[in-house]
């Protein structure tokens, strides 16, 4: 083998050498470029444009030297320009003129649509006549800069070196049919190799992200502005065809499944919280892990711990995120949808119309907003916000950010928190009852930034008398140095954060005729072996109990799903509720607790009022699993765990199966196929 190995490579390096010794004596490069001009100005144009919009946007050094968008650009631009071998020399050039105008034209789209979004352009924000207005309004204002035509040189330079080779009877060459399929295929060759070489140095974060299409920024870092336009009308093509084929197959299931759902329709909460404003909390990555634990005798989230006792505390609550996270939180959070099956709500389904917190409350006098210091474009927040209803979104234009107040993703949330007071004070003058969300960015991961973190130890310190009997002070790292460890570093920030937010609301006035409404919004995606070593820490050998100790707490699958749950409170400052709700409880039922005590409702909610449904609730996960009050439920696996240890009948499991993929179904039914605009909920729900 190894010789085989050793020959191989000995075959392989004599053929290069044959090969670049042919190439040098020869004249080959020299002779290449002689006699396909055109092709190569084409492709010299396109990448420097390319480059340049790059260069023109994203002022990074590490974009200024990225490579793999351009060989991603490079192999784009061989694969489409091979094909102009096809024409004779004399009409080649009518074929790469159209390519170039073609790649200029999107350069060109791209660098004015970064100059007022900060992003790049979609082709799905084209088709929407609703969402150009804005577009066109900034454009009239501020016409093209003249950056934005530097990438009209690149035709430029192509018809010039045209006009040359014609005076100069370049084309003047007959070359076969043959020859002319041989020299496009050669080509196209080379263009897939490229493809195949920039494929395998893709990671698979790089992967993923370029599947989901929502940072338009990282997409283009990697992948260059071509590759990236494709996906993109790939990727808003996708909904349009989802949509095209069955609709009366999901009317009609649509229309059984609510027609025939009964509902409690009051409790003792129904218009408890009428008229209030709203101050709602999307806090990023809040574990219920993190509440109420201490490291030394110190709190990870003392201000959270103390509005979760006195106010309303769902100790049992779940994301029901799938790819779209942070976005899918609040699809579902202020819908009582589930997200979609394929792509994600917020990116491929802005156009639809929601029945939202926002929307609801608006029709109530109530003025909406979101504040979010992140890109606008980031989950594609700006169109999809004015879909749910959100009069107005404070996006990161709207916020100081510097490098001097940013940890990890962006500004920090305390800066944002002290910004956004003074956001509010405003809109509190202005208008007399309002409803706001306010998106947090600090507890992203990877929650790397330990150093910008209010100091927070998570070790154990012990007090051992020495060999004298002395007291002395023994430091465990236990949790120090793990990405567990970190994130409670990073919640112990974000919940600091937070305390002063409140602090400030009161003192202007704003926690007065409030309420305070705070839930994480999906998991952190933190290791297993991290969860093992919080559980089953050994001191003496500062690694895991053995699996023999009777302390070890064996931290399975089960476990790890179950301590996915994240924090949701109802607070206001006035009344203390103290009141712990343990039923589970998912994102998809805030629209009908919440809206119920605000006096607000969705005819078309999946989710349930918990204070009707109690304990009978279930949670259905994007993925077919699903939580009871009894059992978590695999349905990959089709196995479960009992969490009361009692054995369960399979007419129990039949049952919420057919109940969660129905409900999955009618959920991406409602959104594929836009149905409640269709179904006029105002006057079509008469005697449900
Ligand atoms: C992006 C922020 C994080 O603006 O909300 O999104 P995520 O990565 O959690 O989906
Ligand atoms: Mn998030």
């Amino acid at each position: 083998m190894k010789k085989m190995m050793k020959d191989i490579f000995q075959k392989v390096q004599k053929s290069t050498k044959t090969f670049i010794k042919r190439v040098r004596e020869e004249h080959l490069i020299k002779e290449y470029c002689k006699n396909n001009i055109l092709f190569l100005v084409f492709i010299f144009t396109c990448l420097v444009n390319s480059t340049m919009l790059r260069f023109f946007t994203m002022h990074t050094v590490e974009n200024y030297l990225a490579f793999k968008p351009i060989l991603a650009d490079l192999a784009i631009l061989i694969i489409f320009g091979s094909f102009g071998y096809l024409f004779k020399p004399k009409t080649r050039f009518s074929y790469y003129m159209v390519l170039e105008i073609f790649f200029t034209f999107i350069c060109m789209v791209n660098s004015i649509y970064y100059t007022f979004y900060t992003s790049f352009a979609s082709a799905s924000m084209l088709s929407l006549t609703q969402f150009i207005a804005p577009v066109g309004d900034a454009v009239v204002e501020n016409v093209l800069q003249l950056k934005d035509l530097l990438y009209l040189i690149g035709p430029l330079i192509l018809i010039i070196v045209h006009l040359i080779l014609k005076k100069k009877k370049y084309y003047r060459g007959v070359l076969t049919k043959q020859v002319r399929k041989q020299q496009t295929l050669k080509t196209l060759i080379a263009g897939s190799v490229l493809i195949v070489i920039f494929t395998i140095t893709l990671s698979s974060l790089e992967i993923g992200r370029f599947a989901k299409q929502w940072n338009r920024e990282y997409i283009v870092m990697r992948f260059g502005i071509y590759i990236y336009q494709f996906n993109d009308v790939f990727a808003s093509l996708q909904p349009k065809i989802n949509s095209m084929f069955g609709y009366d197959k999901a009317k009609k299931s649509f229309t059984d499944y609510f027609d025939g759902r009964v509902e409690e329709t009051s409790n003792e909460y129904t218009n408890m919280f009428e008229g209030k404003n709203v101050i709602a909390i999307h806090a990023e990555s809040l574990q219920t892990i993190a509440l109420n634990r201490e490291f030394n005798g110190v709190e990870v989230t003392p201000n959270l711990n103390r509005i979760a006792k006195e106010g309303m505390y769902f100790s049992n609550f779940y994301s029901q995120v799938s790819v779209g996270t942070s976005s899918d939180a609040e699809l579902t959070y202020n819908t009582s949808l589930m997200p979609t099956q394929s792509g994600t709500a917020f990116v491929s389904y802005f156009d639809r119309r929601y029945i939202a917190m926002p929307n609801l409350l608006k029709e109530k006098g109530y003025y909406t907003f979101s504040m979010h210091a992140n890109n606008a474009d980031f989950w594609n927040r700006r169109t999809m916000h004015k879909s749910l209803g959100y009069d107005k979104f404070y996006s990161k234009e709207t916020y100081k950010v510097s490098k001097d107040n940013s940890i990890g993703l962006g500004l920090s949330d305390k800066e944002f928190f002290k910004q956004s007071i003074t956001k509010l004070k405003k809109i509190k003058e202005k208008h007399e009852k309002f409803y706001g969300l306010l998106i947090t960015l600090t507890n992203h991961t990877p929650f790397s930034d330990v150093d910008k973190y209010d100091p927070f130890e998570v070790t154990i310190k012990e007090s051992v008398p020495n060999a004298e009997g002395v007291a002395e002070e023994v430091v465990y790292p236990y949790m120090e140095g793990t990405k567990l460890g970190n994130y409670f570093k990073s919640v112990h920030y974000a919940d600091a954060a937070l305390g002063e937010f409140l602090a400030e609301l009161d003192e202007t006035g704003l926690l007065d005729n409030t309420v305070f409404v705070l839930y994480g919004d999906h998991d952190a995606r933190l290791p297993k072996k991290d969860y093992q070593r919080l559980f089953n820490y050994d001191k003496e050998t500062d690694g895991l109990l053995d699996e023999d100790d009777p302390n070890y707490f064996d931290f399975d699958s089960y476990q790890y799903e179950l301590n996915r749950k994240v924090p949701f409170i109802i607070w206001t400052k006035d009344k203390k509720y103290e009141k712990e709700v343990t039923n589970v409880m998912g994102m998809y039922d805030v629209l009908p607790t919440l809206g119920n005590m605000l006096g607000v409702k969705n005819e078309y909610a999946l989710g349930h009022d918990i204070f009707n449904i109690n304990e009978n609730n279930i949670i259905v996960f994007p993925n077919g699993n699903w939580l009871t009050n009894k059992i978590y439920y695999n349905s990959q696996k089709g196995e479960y765990l009992s969490l009361d240890g009692d054995a369960i009948s399979q007419d129990y499991i039949d049952e919420k199966n057919q109940y969660s993929e129905e409900l999955l179904n009618i959920s991406d039914n409602i959104i594929v196929f836009d149905l409640l605009n269709e179904s006029k909920y105002e006057g079509n729900k008469e005697g449900s």
